[in-house]
């Protein structure tokens, strides 16, 4: 039985996300929050339930991590352009010897290569398993089979997929409509939902969200940009634990 104690405070989660220098450049970033310093001690400040990094920063800024480590294994620009395809950078036994206490892997459903990403995943969460090591999956629908899809349809079919392909938590992207996250949620089965903070919004809409999201049964959020790119990540996080832990 896979264990996820270690990710949680009273059955809920905030993960802090920086995974998005590989995923978008440093467009996402300022001269503050380039630095992964910066970022490791807002989630040490906050006591942020985890961190989410790729192995390059988890290798270089070790002595910096001081809260439980979530390691990515693949990862992409986004450079090339087309459905979308995100292969292993990272080795289950590599994300333990860093000190992780879960791993993360990303899932594009609908992208004419997905079958590659499910099977990296298959393999990930055979060999992340054997260690009691939870597995969190990011699913997001992408590429161009998917345009005619409502937003309910693929936000539950990215729930779905988490459960049926072993995910102990599914990260997904929510599409402001509080029906059908919890449609979503409801999908997603014994598999625990987390949500993405996506770009940086206005404060009252973010925080309307999260209690959307709590009020959804979400296992709570893993959020970068909203709060990195923020001019005051303390009083935001503040804010946010208050909805999520009320
Ligand atoms: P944010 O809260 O900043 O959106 O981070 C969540 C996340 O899933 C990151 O882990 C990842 O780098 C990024 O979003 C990917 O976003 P997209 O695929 O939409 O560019």
């Amino acid at each position: 039985m896979i264990k996820l104690n270690k990710l949680l405070t009273k059955g809920k989660a905030l993960f802090l996300a920086y995974d998005q220098g590989l995923e978008h450049g440093s467009a996402d970033f300022n001269d503050k929050n380039i630095n992964p310093e910066y970022i490791l001690e807002i989630a040490k400040k906050e006591k942020y339930n985890a961190v989410i990094l790729q192995k390059g920063i988890a290798e270089k800024y070790k002595d910096k991590i001081s809260v439980p480590l979530i390691l990515k294994l693949n990862g992409k620009t986004d450079l090339v352009k087309g459905d979308p395809i995100s292969r292993q950078l990272c080795t289950v036994e590599e994300a333990i010897k860093l000190g992780a206490v879960a791993v993360g892997y990303t899932i594009y459903i609908g992208s004419q290569h997905e079958n590659i990403m499910l099977k990296e995943f298959e393999d990930i969460q055979r060999k992340a398993h054997k260690k009691l090591l939870p597995v969190i999956a990011w699913i997001y629908p992408r590429g161009k089979s998917i345009k005619k899809k409502s937003g309910k349809e693929l936000m539950a079919y990215c729930a779905r997929t988490g459960l049926e392909i072993g995910a102990d938590i599914i990260k997904i992207k929510y599409n402001g409509n509080l029906n059908d996250l919890k449609w979503a949620v409801k999908s997603a089965g014994k598999t625990k939902v987390v949500i993405a903070g996506g770009i940086k919004k206005n404060e009252k809409i973010l925080l309307k969200q999260i209690k959307e999201i709590i009020d959804s049964k979400c296992l709570g959020l893993a959020i970068g940009r909203n709060i990195w790119q923020n001019k005051e990540p303390a009083k935001i996080t503040k804010k946010i634990k208050k909805i999520i832990w009320k």
